[in-house]
């Protein structure tokens, strides 16, 4: 039952002396807020939703400019709670104009009653949490007040429009007009000379529509951007086929999806196809016309490596030249300045030849600023331009704009919501703000929100919310507030989840760039659809995980932590390695492990091009070895480092840790020599140990004919690799060379006790278990030996060592013995530089373009390498000549 009656119902609630109660207020008509009513009803909640224009739309209410359509194919932005509410509805065109999409929501709230409980016209002044009866209470410009114990921000993301910025507007005496308030009767433009200010998506949808209408169109663009033909029509056959031969199906695989829209994850990588297979792709691509498509179909690594990226922009590039003629213009409108898909890209219908027609110009106002708008026109630095009328297409103060200035909102102990985010927005899940006690936001910062299709996003949203508060008053509980702690671990995960992403080297509305003085930083939760809500059910399945629940009658529940500690790549690993339920290594035997590992290795993504990359054989402790050397595409001789696979001395082989090598030989410019030493249980202790010795010191022996630098080499290896270039370095100093200049060791094994902390924290979950570890010593080594330094180099003597760069993960088994070793090298005087990789495992650093937050790491790692070998740390890019495909 509802816990309050309802006052007064909206239609008759004019009386701002009267109080309206309610379990839930909504602020905000559009997609959002009709779903959450709906919900919020459905789930026997009273509720009553504020909407300050006149009819239910949001953004499509506002948004009338000429052009506007949406840019998400229109059957995936639709709601898909009630199938048949889709079978009720046809869409006419694949991206449906603004007209249709406001009939759509308005047919959806006639359908499910909803504008009973809609207050229009209807602003809210301010918002405030009364602790003493625990409600939020609510003035508004128009009717009665509001007390609602739960208050949901539906206002959208792009609502707040930006002021100008401009001197002069007010000067002007002709018609100024704001794409997001456009008039409702329509502007007749006929035989005007029209001045448009932006190109974002907006100016780029009116744009060519303008240009049909009026006697002159001049274009104002500061910055250009990447627009893609919308090749619109009749819904394309296929989706619509795929929608409606297994709807549910299409929709599930939406709501897993990264972007919210069906497509499937791409796994090829850019430099594993010719440049005439990339063609191809990008041409079916821009044919296809469509946004999520290209941004995520092309290849793996187009939004998350600048050089893969930088391929599809030069193809949009070159159709911008394509198509408009004049070439100056053509430069003018081709951006530059952000990798395609950091700023949010624009879908349009003749935009770029628009700019052939005598009646559009170009201004460049990179060339030639606006200095201010006057009675007749705009004037730039170079040129007057005299306009009867102005449009501003200048966008929004995007996803706080609208929490922000709307109204001040003030929760526990008064804190004001303004000061709160004074240095960018803080939530939790971007649902939730610490300090505002049953304050939700849907679409909020820190929420997929904008970087996905709005409609799944907004369901999830909406369902999670609705469900919860659901759930809190079944239990008792009466409010729900985000933990400090969880929200500064969102905040982390935020970063994180950033750093896999280009978003962050672009200036936009996304990182707040757009508006003079805003806080910086990417808003939107980078991570992806699916992902976002596996986090969210995880933490409804941990016990609220980092909330508050309170209620009169209950003792308050709080299971305070943070909901990811991963970084977000390796959650998704681990995730999918879990998903495989295979059986623990252990359990195949030494052959079986081989053979899994050898069919698990050709799923991954193939290593990046270097120079060239050969076969050889050395010669080991105990007969000849193979080895498999990278040559950087610089020309010689290089420094040689002398790489040892990881596998446990049981596993791998001098090509099981290619991507790694190839990634350092790139980073580092030097030559890796990666050596297949002798592995156990064939070969137990000291082969391995003995023919990693043996392996340096033929290779330093050879440096010249390898193509290295003479001298010293280095040394270098992953996980039992890293213990075998540990106890190389012990045995090189002790047995008279050969001369190593440093040493890096990735999670090494350095020791044989199975009790510090990180062996018990870890010991599962984390692919490499404490159960595999103790199969690798017992195949590798008798416990009576295990305690010679040639196995456990921790135990050796570790003065007079080369320097070295130990990396150790946080969730990894071997984490604290790595940390153990670099603490005693610094102990005996070595010269050491720790990495202690948050949120990452044992992999995390050989997964290259798996686990893209490893990529500063292995930076760091490249560094000292070459820091090591006496060379400046960073690598002048330009490689000369790269291995044959991808060149
Ligand atoms: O706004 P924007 P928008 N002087 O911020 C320029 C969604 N949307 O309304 O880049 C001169 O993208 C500014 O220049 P710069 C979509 O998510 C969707 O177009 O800051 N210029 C930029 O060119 C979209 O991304 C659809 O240098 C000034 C432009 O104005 C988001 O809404 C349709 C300026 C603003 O572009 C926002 O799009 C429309 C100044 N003082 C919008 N200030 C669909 O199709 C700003 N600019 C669903």
């Amino acid at each position: 039952m509802p816990e309050a009656m309802v006052a007064s119902r909206a239609s008759d609630s004019a009386s701002s002396a009267t109080t309206q109660t309610v379990d839930a207020a909504v602020v905000g008509a559009g997609f959002a807020g009709l779903y959450l009513l709906h919900r919020l009803r459905k789930a026997g909640f009273s509720a009553v939703l504020l909407e300050e224009a006149g009819d239910v739309g949001g953004t499509w209410y506002w948004n009338r400019y000429p052009g506007a359509r949406c840019d998400i194919q229109t059957i995936d932005y639709s709601y898909s709670f009630d199938p048949e509410l889709e079978t009720a509805w046809k869409w006419s065109e694949k991206y449906a104009t603004q007209p249709e999409i406001l009939r759509y929501l308005g047919f959806v709230a006639d359908r499910y009653d909803l504008r009973r409980d809609i207050r229009f016209g209807t602003k809210v002044t301010s918002a405030t949490w009364d602790q003493a009866v625990q409600r939020w209470q609510i003035e508004t410009d128009n009717g009665a007040k509001v007390s609602c114990r739960y208050y949901i921000m539906a206002t959208g993301c792009l609502s707040a429009p930006k002021p100008p910025e401009i001197d002069g507007v007010k000067d002007f005496k002709g018609e100024v007009y704001f794409t997001g308030r456009w008039p409702h009767e329509g502007v007749k433009l006929a035989g005007k000379r029209v001045a448009v200010i932006g190109t974002g998506s907006s100016g780029i949808q009116a744009i060519p529509m303008i240009a049909q209408e009026a006697a002159q169109l001049t274009v104002f663009q500061r910055t250009p951007n990447f627009a893609l033909p919308a090749h619109n029509g009749a819904p394309p056959a296929d989706r619509l086929g795929a929608l409606e031969g297994d709807r549910a199906a299409y929709r599930e695989q939406a709501r897993l999806s990264m972007a919210g829209v069906p497509w499937p994850q791409q796994t090829v990588v850019s430099w594993q196809l010719s440049d005439a297979e990339r063609r191809e792709r990008f041409e079916a691509a821009w044919a296809a016309g469509d946004l999520v498509y290209i941004l995520t179909q092309l290849w793996a690594d187009q939004g998350v490596d600048v050089d893969g990226n930088k391929i599809v922009a030069d193809l949009i590039r070159e159709k911008i030249r394509g198509i408009v003629k004049d070439p100056e213009t053509a430069a003018a409108l081709s951006p530059h300045d952000h990798p395609f898909g950091a700023k949010r890209p624009c879908l349009d219908t003749n935009y770029y030849a628009t700019y052939n027609r005598p009646n559009v110009t170009l201004v460049n106002l990179r060339q030639e600023p606006i200095r201010a708008i006057a009675a007749t026109g705009i004037t730039t630095d170079t040129r007057s331009f005299d306009v009867d009328v102005i449009v501003f297409a200048t966008g929004f103060d995007a996803m706080t704009g609208a929490m922000l200035a709307v109204h001040p909102i003030t929760g526990r102990d008064g804190k004001a919501l303004s000061d709160v985010w004074a240095n960018g927005p803080q939530t939790y899940l971007g649902l939730t703000i610490a300090g505002f006690p049953n304050l939700f936001m849907i679409t909020g910062p820190g929420s997929p929100s904008v970087l996905s299709n709005m409609a799944v996003s907004i369901e999830q949203h909406v369902d999670w919310v609705v469900d919860q508060l659901a759930a809190l008053r079944d239990a008792g509980f009466t409010t729900m507030e985000a933990t400090e702690t969880a929200q500064a671990g969102w905040a982390q995960h935020m970063a994180d989840c950033a750093m896999l992403t280009l978003h962050r080297l672009a200036n936009t509305w996304y990182t707040g760039a757009n508006v003079p003085g805003k806080a910086q930083g990417v808003m939107p939760y980078t991570g992806g659809v699916g992902p976002y809500r596996s986090i969210c059910d995880e933490v409804v399945a941990s016990g609220m995980l980092g909330f508050r629940l309170t209620g009169p009658n209950i003792a308050e529940q709080c299971n305070d932590g943070e909901v990811v500690r991963l970084q977000p790549d390796v959650r998704l690993v681990l995730g999918l390695l879990a998903q495989m339920n295979l059986p623990p290594l252990e359990t195949m035997g030494a052959q079986g492990a081989r053979d899994f590992i050898t069919e698990f290795n050709k799923g991954r993504p193939a290593g990046r091009p270097v120079g060239e990359v050969g076969d050889g054989v050395l010669l080991g402790a105990d007969g000849p070895l193979q080895y498999k050397l990278y040559r950087p595409a610089t020309p010689g001789p290089h420094p040689i480092v002398v790489y040892f696979h990881g596998g446990g001395w049981v596993l791998g082989d001098q090509q099981s840790d290619d991507p790694f090598c190839r990634d350092m030989c790139r980073r580092t410019d030097m030559i890796f020599v990666s050596v297949g030493y002798r592995h156990a249980p064939e070969h137990r202790f000291p082969a391995a140990a003995e023919d990693g010795y043996a392996a340096t010191r033929w290779i330093a022996d050879h440096a010249a004919e390898l193509g290295g630098t003479p001298g010293p080499v280095l040394v270098a290896g992953w996980s039992a690799g890293g213990n075998i270039a540990a106890v190389t370095c012990q045995l090189a100093r002790d047995r008279g060379g050969p001369e190593i200049a440093g040493q890096l060791l990735v999670c090494p094994v350095t020791d044989c006790s199975f009790d510090r902390a990180s062996y018990i924290d870890n010991a599962t979950n984390y692919f490499v278990t404490r159960g595999l570890m103790f199969w690798f010593w017992d195949l590798y080594c008798s416990p009576a030996d295990r305690t010679d330094p040639r196995v456990s180099p921790l135990r050796g003597k570790l003065a007079g060592l080369p320097p070295a760069f130990v990396t150790t993960c946080e969730f990894d088994p071997l984490r604290d013995e790595g940390i153990a070793y670099a603490e005693a090298l610094a102990a005996a005087g070595v010269p050491v530089e720790q990495l202690k990789a948050r949120g990452h495992f044992h992999s995390s650093f050989t997964m290259v373009d798996m686990v893209i937050t490893g990529v500063p790491g292995r930076i760091k790692m490249a560094e000292a390498l070459r820091r090591f070998a006496g060379l400046p740390p960073e690598v002048k890019p330009a490689p000369q000549k790269l291995e044959a495909a991808a060149s």
